[in-house]
């Protein structure tokens, strides 16, 4: 099983790529490999079987003069050239579960052509399913939540594989704010609506209606890189959309 790690940047993809395939090993007593996709990344908590700093690091391009944003693009063009050797490496490796950890920034992956080629190739071969890691610093206002919402559902459209969606930093104070989003979308529509004037009213409200359709198929879980809560939670939310047991994405 593939199971890849999105969201935007510092949402805690890394950690959640290690706490969960720490989990893993220890639970189900499986063999977990980890394959590091972030060129600019320095280090990661947990040894990659695959590390794609192998072809490049931003870190050397940018010694070579490009700034970070265009050291981060021309990593990704360099990556984009080589997705049959980086899918061919990460098809071979052996282990029962492979984590993928995506690029710091989100777009990167997302909406270049480097995340669904990579996943068009490797998922051929094995059950593949995407992460979708939600930051409670977006999501704890009424619309960076509806956004947040949002982002999974792009995500599942961009890369045609079954996706979850987490709540990550369960740990700190802000989720609270945010369950109270979880339990009653609807009521979005009201906070939107006085945090906002004039014609974005009237699209939040549409917007807001088709979110909560899409919701009632969404299951969302919270989870703690940091404490390790709700591990198991998302062990069953990744098994319900591969078995195709729930309605999920
Ligand atoms: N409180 C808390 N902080 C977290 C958690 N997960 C990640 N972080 C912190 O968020 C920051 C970004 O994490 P990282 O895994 O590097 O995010 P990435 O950019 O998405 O890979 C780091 O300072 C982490 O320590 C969590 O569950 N709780
Ligand atoms: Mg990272």
């Amino acid at each position: 099983m593939i199971i890849i790690f999105l969201g935007t940047a510092g949402c805690g993809k890394t950690s959640l790529t290690y706490t969960f395939g720490e989990w893993l090993k220890k639970e189900l007593n499986v063999k977990v490999s980890y394959v590091n996709m972030d060129p600019g990344v320095y280090s990661t908590p947990y040894p990659p079987s695959y590390d794609v700093r192998e072809i490049v690091t931003v870190e050397k391009l940018m010694l070579d003069g490009l700034g970070p944003n265009g050291g981060m693009i021309r990593a990704a063009e360099i990556i984009e050239e080589n997705i049959p050797i980086v899918s061919r490496r990460i098809s071979s490796l052996n282990s029962e579960f492979i984590l993928i950890d995506t690029p710091g920034q989100i777009e990167l992956f997302l909406f270049r052509p480097m995340g669904p080629r990579l996943i068009e190739d490797i998922a051929k071969y094995s059950s593949t399913v995407s992460v979708y890691i939600i930051d409670p610093s977006l999501a704890s206002s009424s619309s960076g939540f509806a956004i947040s919402l949002t982002l999974p559902l792009i995500t599942r459209l961009r890369l045609k594989i079954p996706t979850v969606s987490v709540i990550n930093k369960s740990d700190i104070s802000e989720i609270s704010k945010i369950e109270k989003f979880m339990e009653n979308i609807l009521n979005l529509e009201e906070e939107i609506t006085r945090e906002e004037a004039g014609l974005i009213i009237d699209l939040a409200s549409r917007y807001i209606q088709l979110l909560n359709e899409f919701s009632k198929t969404m299951r969302i879980v919270k989870v703690s890189a940091k404490t390790g809560e709700g591990m198991n939670d998302l062990y069953t939310l990744i098994h319900e959309a591969l078995c195709e047991c729930g309605d999920l994405m």
